[in-house]
């Protein structure tokens, strides 16, 4: 049976995973509706990447004797200036998630649970990895100007991650 205090982490983690999804579709849904397509698509597809995390947390809860538990989320903004104000919202979101997952990483090293800090490991190298794409596409924003032919650019190479991405794609047609 899962120690109850890893059990309450991880079903906090679960809310804000959920959340994360709900965020970047909300944000892709925007980009949809202002002509970055490829921004749109590389927002649906992270938002379909954060349901995996949080399922992938559900289903280690439940299979440790625990229980997975919805909770309530609170509304995402759906108010974005342009698409630089989106990726340093996403890059902000991203590092409270490392922060958070760190978090659940001390509970386990409190409560002595091995199991799962060593489950725990994939998503402390997925924060690692998103963390870098984040400043990636922070980076190209600056080196392509923030202005019109700057936010098309940088749609373009939007378009071609998302078409990169190994995982399923859930782009808008
Ligand atoms: Fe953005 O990552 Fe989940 O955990």
């Amino acid at each position: 049976m899962i120690n109850k205090n890893v059990e309450k982490a991880i079903n906090v983690q679960i809310k804000k995973e959920d959340y994360s999804s709900r965020l970047y579709l909300q944000m892709a849904s925007w980009c949809e509706v202002n002509g970055l397509g490829g921004a749109a698509n590389f927002l649906y597809a992270q938002a379909e990447e954060e349901r995996e995390h949080m399922l992938k947390f559900v289903h280690y809860l439940n299979d440790r004797g625990g229980f997975a538990k919805m909770m309530e989320l609170e509304q995402p903004p759906f108010e974005f200036k342009n698409v630089i104000d989106i990726f340093e919202q996403v890059m902000k979101h991203e590092e409270y998630i490392t922060a958070s997952i760190n978090e659940v990483y001390e509970v386990t090293l409190n409560e002595k649970d091995y199991t799962t800090g060593s489950f725990l490991q994939w998503f402390i190298n997925e924060q690692i990895e998103e963390e870098s794409t984040m400043r990636t596409i922070l980076d190209k924003i600056n080196l392509v100007g923030k202005d019109k032919a700057g936010y098309f650019h940088i749609d373009k190479e939007l378009e071609a991650m998302a078409a990169a991405r190994p995982e399923t794609n859930t782009a808008a047609e």
